[in-house]
């Protein structure tokens, strides 16, 4: 078993409801055991641009598939939740699933870069990493408590899960 973190986020069509429906959809995925969530932060767009805040969570999931299939899976939710990918990069989007982290894994080739390209600046993923895992080590960038040391969190604001008492 390979324990690895998904990233999720949301910013239109009710986001608090699209984070729990894809929560449930891994729970409900063969190849997913022992999932475990985060709180769910509210918080703005990364580069503030024009669009509704997101609301971002973390999973862990333990797996015995290899990464690009986990990320198929996270991609075939995405697109069950009215993922259109119409080539706007950062654009607003019902459903993002992330592949954060898989195991000790470091990979460099574009469809599947890990650690997640980011993931070191981003508050919305350092804070519920945490949470979950207050010891990670993240492969080639330190201890997860060290990152976000350096990494402002005073925009994350949490928010009640849609499906209370289920995660
Ligand atoms: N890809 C490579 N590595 C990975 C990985 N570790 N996990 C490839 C997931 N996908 C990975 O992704 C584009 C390609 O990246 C895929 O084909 C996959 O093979 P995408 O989901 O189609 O595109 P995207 O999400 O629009 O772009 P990108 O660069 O993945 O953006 P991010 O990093 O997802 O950021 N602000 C807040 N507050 N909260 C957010 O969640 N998210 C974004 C998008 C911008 N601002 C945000 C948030
Ligand atoms: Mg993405």
């Amino acid at each position: 078993m390979v324990t690895a973190y998904i990233g999720l986020g949301s910013n239109l069509n009710d986001p608090p409801q699209r984070i729990a429906a894809a929560l449930a959809a891994l729970r409900e995925d063969s190849a997913i055991r022992n999932l475990r969530v985060s709180s769910c932060y509210r918080n703005p767009p990364l580069d503030r641009s024009d669009q509704p805040d997101y609301c971002n969570a973390v999973a862990a999931v333990e797996t015995r598939v290899g990464a690009h299939r986990l990320l198929a899976i996270c991609q075939r939710i995405e697109q069950a939740h009215g993922r259109v990918r119409n080539g706007v990069r950062w654009g607003p989007r019902p459903l993002d699933l992330d592949l954060l982290l898989y195991g000790e894994c470091v990979s460099r080739v574009p469809e599947l870069i890990l650690p997640h390209p980011g993931l070191a600046e981003r508050p919305f993923v350092l804070y519920p990493l945490l949470e979950l895992a207050p010891d990670l080590t993240i492969p080639g960038l330190g201890p997860v408590s060290d990152l976000a040391a350096r990494c402002d969190g005073s925009h994350l604001e949490r928010v009640a899960h849609a499906v209370s008492g289920v995660f």
